[in-house]
């Protein structure tokens, strides 16, 4: 390839000149239009298109260039030394690969790696003399930032003054300034209420908060700091490691990451960023990846820099978790409950790993806010396992002769009228059992795993089974024939029988299954448990007003009036009659045996354990008399926590509540069993 090719030009001239645009909104503006992964990869083009095209390397490009230079009402700072960028590897071959390269410069057979995650928000350079704060800059374009000096000096983890020994007259330390979910959270709720602008995402929210001119306005951003570098490692005295020079500063007040860890060859490199994956959800704070440096300086030394990124350090990048697509049509999905779901059909798209069709979007209220048309390009954002969202519209390309959505008045399915519920978001199909769609959901919740557990009933067979006038409620299932069965699309004989065996198998469960297989609102699993555990029977139950109700753990006056409620129906005791008399049954509730070794303790249960199920791991616990509650209070005694934790790990930490992992767990049952 090479030479001078027009084609070739022109598009180099678009790719820069989008580029450029993307810059701006990003740096400047602290508002991008497009996802990292859409800006990533028109960069990548580009740089692929100038190897293949030396001719149209130019200094003007983006690719010669770290971010840009600032250009609002701070004043410039020029760094002592540049403020490096960081390469990236976008999978594991791409970290096999570094690797590789690194031990063959140094001809070295393995080598020794600090693992830090990388955290999302912005790149700070500060200048300590004589141990006190004087100036901090944005990054900019690593050689030229903002100085943003008063802004800096309102975070309550940076210290002004350093503490300790051996403080170099001159020190400049390099971190990232983030802020953690739980802030910006609050955060965005407080600008929503306000009428103010609402942030994308907690980068931005950082970036515009350093950014702001009045520093009484960052003085309220939930910001925070992570340092990870230095200007010049020459001036740290007596280090050897890059370990021992964040343990310095540590020991000098300075923040850093309390995840970074020393690791012995790639392999350990690959199992520290599996498990941080894992534990991503739960860190409290967005981070994109790993950053990998070689931990021996003199190594670090040897290797150098080339153009803007070291030789001897690596981020290895998360798969992006947000891409871009079309939205082909919106369509309205009814829940178990009548919840009306608008959700995105989609252009296929792949977003971190998986291809994405669909995406939700929530409800009337955000289709409405986010004004998502059919025929915008939208961003598509999937994080964990969070079930994909149209986060928002890329209002520039959108075509013309588009409408905005209209959200039905009436229920897509059944034709009932939508009731807005005062003071919920959701807007439900008034229709109840009547609605097939609901018919369907509220069947296919009685038959799932942790409900009656009917193998083989499906929500396909449930479809036909409610289309065909089969079954109109869950006690028709357990009068269904064999010869019916078989006449379904994909049943035949020996599904048939195998469905009929899984039915008859179902009817002899638990009290709390049979609550929670109801689909009474709001009663989940650990509120069924509980009521199962205090009533001693289901007539009982039945009969309890909303005052009984609420004396049960876990069951507070809105739930009462939905228990009440459910069972002051004609329609539904009738069904829980003909469930009883098709032979649906139960062993009596065991009160909690006073010499159980966790009778009056309460724990929650959260994450996900690699040796059982979070339901088995509350039913061994129940079997030792424990109390398992949904949620956590002041009552926990104890947490059992496995990977991906969400909020509840953080706290309980914060009550000061033990928490035990899946191995302390494990351990834990093993002594009292
Ligand atoms: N944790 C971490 N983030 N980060 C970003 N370390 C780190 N190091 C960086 C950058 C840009 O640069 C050095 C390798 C120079």
């Amino acid at each position: 390839m090479g030479g001078n090719s027009p084609e070739a030009r022109a598009r180099w001239e678009r790719l820069c000149r989008t580029l450029e645009g993307h810059n701006y909104r990003y740096y400047v503006l602290d508002d991008p239009e497009v996802p990292d992964a859409e800006y990533d990869r028109l960069w990548r083009e580009l740089a692929a298109l100038e190897v293949h095209h030396p001719e149209l390397e130019n200094p003007d490009s983006p690719t010669q260039r770290v971010g840009v230079t600032p250009s609002s009402g701070f004043a410039e700072v020029e760094h002592s030394s540049r403020m490096l960028s960081l390469a990236n590897a976008l999978d594991e071959g791409e970290m096999l690969a570094f690797d590789q390269r690194v031990r063959e410069r140094l001809d070295h057979e393995a080598v020794e790696y600090v693992a830090e995650p990388k955290l999302d928000g912005l790149a700070v350079s500060l200048r300590y003399e004589q141990g006190r704060l004087i100036q901090a800059a944005t990054r900019g374009d690593g050689r030229r930032g903002e100085d943003i000096t008063a802004n800096i000096r309102t975070i309550p983890s940076i210290p002004l003054r350093l503490q300790g020994e051996k403080i170099p007259a001159t020190l400049v330390v390099r971190g990232e300034v983030y802020m953690p979910l739980k802030g910006f959270h609050a955060l965005n709720a407080t600008q929503q209420a306000r009428g103010e602008k609402i942030f994308a995402n907690p980068r931005n929210a950082a970036a515009g908060s350093l950014r702001q001119l009045d520093p009484k306005v960052s003085a309220q951003r939930p910001l925070t700091v992570c340092f990870y570098g230095v200007g010049e490692p020459g001036v740290v005295p007596d280090i050897q490691r890059h370990a021992q020079l964040l343990e310095q500063l540590q020991a000098w007040g300075l923040r850093i990451s309390p995840e970074y860890a020393v690791l012995q060859g790639v392999d350990a490199c690959l199992k520290y960023f599996r498990a941080i994956a894992l534990r991503r959800v739960g860190l409290g704070y967005d981070i994109d990846g790993v950053v990998y440096k070689l931990n021996r300086l003199d190594e670090q030394a040897l290797l150098g820099t080339v153009s803007r990124a070291p030789r001897w350090a690596i981020a290895h990048k998360f798969p992006a978790e947000e891409a871009l697509t079309t939205v082909s049509a919106i369509e309205v999905q009814v829940g178990r409950t009548g919840a009306l779901t608008p959700v995105a059909r989609l252009q296929a798209v792949t977003v971190a790993g998986v291809s994405v069709t669909n995406a939700t979007l929530h409800n009337a209220g955000e289709i409405a806010r986010k004004d998502v048309r059919v025929g915008d390009t939208v961003v598509v954002r999937r994080a964990g396992d969070v079930i994909p969202e149209v986060v928002r519209v890329l209002m520039e390309q959108r075509p013309a002769g588009t409408h905005a959505f209209d959200f039905p008045a009436t229920c897509p399915v059944c034709a009932s009228p939508v009731l807005r519920v005062e003071g919920e978001v959701a807007v439900r199909c008034s229709g109840g059992l009547y609605c097939p769609a609901q018919r369907v959901q509220a069947i296919r919740h009685f038959a799932s795993r942790h409900a009656m557990d009917i193998e083989g009933l499906g929500i396909k067979l449930v479809e036909q089974l409610v289309q065909q006038g089969l079954v109109n409620d869950v006690s028709d299932l357990y009068g269904l024939g064999q010869e019916t069965l078989a006449k379904l699309e994909r049943m035949g004989d020996k599904s048939a029988e195998n469905l009929l065996l899984a039915l008859e198998k179902s009817k002899h469960t638990r009290f709390a299954r049979f609550l929670f297989a109801l689909g009474i609102r709001d009663v989940g699993e650990v509120t069924a448990q509980a009521l199962a555990s205090h009533f001693e029977s289901l007539e009982q139950l039945q009969h309890a007003d909303e005052e009984a109700l609420q004396a049960v753990a876990d069951v507070g006056p809105v739930v009462a009036k939905q228990i009440s409620l459910f069972f002051s129906q004609a329609h539904n005791r009738e069904v829980v009659a003909a469930l009883l008399l098709a032979g649906v049954d139960w062993p009596d509730e065991m009160p909690v045996a006073e010499d159980l070794p966790l009778r009056g303790q309460n724990f929650v249960v959260t994450g996900s354990m690699s040796s059982m199920s979070r339901q088995e791991a509350k039913e061994r616990l129940q079997v030792l008399g424990a109390r398992v509650s949904g949620s956590i209070s002041s009552k926990t005694n104890q947490l059992v926590c496995g990977e991906k934790p969400g909020s509840k790990r953080a706290k309980a930490e914060a009550l000061g509540i033990p928490v035990l992992d899946e191995s302390a767990f494990l351990e834990f049952l093993k002594r009292l069993s």
